[in-house]
């Protein structure tokens, strides 16, 4: 059940309630793929920085270790041991972006495995089954994301197909919930929103979509090499058109200013790669811009990634100490910039929920964009 708490402009302040707990929002999932998240951060680690949702795929765990087996541990809440909310997301996504040879059909999609290059089927039907196997919170719809550079007529049959494929998933997600034997039989299902950069099939589906009465709805296919101008009107267009009393989820986005404008445009959840992938390159974020700590200035600098932060990283060492561990190769040296990455996120992300509720949202972003466009000394 989602609580709208409080609007200030289009910015939402609200409470998603689950059987994992209650997820404020707006939030930042942090992204596990493979149930685990990357730079040897632990499920103790993600409960220190704040994190409230953890993200986890589809495809992968049920190409490794395989959901059958996650099932019979226990679930996927037993298996990673985490007992707050978790998304996993349908597999379409990454099954479009990562495996080898496919096949798109009515009934689903035919593909090889990226590990091993063995031939996989899924559809809607299986990838809910796949979801219910591993007992998550919130369970995505499996969809097509129409690549970026698609025609225009190619995309209206593709999402003509995902709404289709929704139907679908949502009689087997019900069929599933009402088993006895069901691993988490309170699963939400999300829809998701396609039609790539064109306002007229956005809103249709949109339109469409929303009559399907889903526990919260997605808006996918962006953040695909669009531009930036594009990825905001095709927000301004498709907001107003989805429910207004549930939870909206902007999918793999995005930058700390990307995140700011999305929530000004009414969009609750995010997830991205962005802050784990950024930290184990030595690069991270900071209310003054991102910095990269291989950057020789950093040598004798001794005071912490970020003055004032709370993270474990910035509470023990120094700049010019982890400078140290990353060329030295040690893993310690990405762990910690993970650890301060993901907490400037979930930080981000409580000060902007503070924001809202203050009613001085514009103003916070104003001052933050600037603020992080004025780069680290
Ligand atoms: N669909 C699904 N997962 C996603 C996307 C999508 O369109 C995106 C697009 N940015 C990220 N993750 N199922
Ligand atoms: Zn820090």
């Amino acid at each position: 059940m989602y609580e709208l708490l409080k609007k200030d402009g289009e910015a939402r302040r609200g409470r998603l309630h689950t059987v994992h707990g209650v997820i404020e929002t707006p939030v930042f999932m942090n992204v596990g793929t493979v149930a685990a998240i990357k730079g040897a951060v632990s499920t103790d680690d993600l409960r220190q920085i704040g994190t409230q949702v953890e993200l986890s795929n589809t495809y992968h765990l049920h190409v490794r270790p395989g959901d059958k087996i996650v099932r019979q541990l226990g679930g996927l809440h037993k298996f990673m041991s985490w007992d707050r909310p978790i998304l996993t997301d349908s597999g379409g996504f990454q099954v479009f972006s990562l495996a080898g040879l496919r096949k798109i059909k009515e009934e689903g999609v035919y593909f090889q495995s990226h590990i091993d290059g063995h031939k996989i089927f899924m559809g809607p039907e299986e990838s809910m089954q796949i979801q219910s196997n591993l007992g998550s919170t919130i369970a995505m719809a499996f969809d097509e994301c129409p690549s970026s550079v698609a025609k225009k007529d190619y995309i209206e049959q593709s999402v003509a197909r995902t709404t289709r494929w929704l139907a679908r998933c949502k009689e087997e997600m019900e069929r599933l919930n009402s088993l006895s034997d069901t691993i988490n039989p309170h699963q939400l299902l999300f829809g998701i929103n396609q039609g790539g950069i064109y306002e007229d099939i956005r809103i249709r589906h949109a339109d469409e979509i929303r009559q399907m009465d889903l526990s919260g709805y997605a808006i996918g296919g962006l953040a695909v090499g669009e531009s930036h101008e594009d990825m905001y009107r095709i927000l301004d267009a498709v907001v107003p058109h989805l429910p207004q009393d549930k939870p909206i989820y902007l999918m793999g986005v995005g930058t700390p200013a990307n995140i700011l404008e999305a929530v000004d445009r009414g969009v609750d959840f995010f997830d991205c790669v962005y802050p784990s992938r950024n930290g184990r390159h030595g690069h991270v974020y900071t209310k003054q811009g991102k910095r990269n700590l291989f950057n020789a200035k950093y040598e004798l600098d001794d005071r912490p990634i970020e003055e004032g932060c709370g993270c474990p990283a910035c509470r023990s060492y120094s700049r010019a100490y982890i400078r140290h561990l990353l060329k030295a190769k040690e893993m310690l040296g990405m762990r910690l910039c993970v650890l301060h990455n993901l907490y400037f996120y979930n930080h981000l992300m409580e000060e902007i929920r503070e924001a809202i509720e203050q009613g001085t949202y514009k103003e916070f972003k104003k001052r933050t964009l600037e603020g992080m466009l004025s780069q680290g000394k």
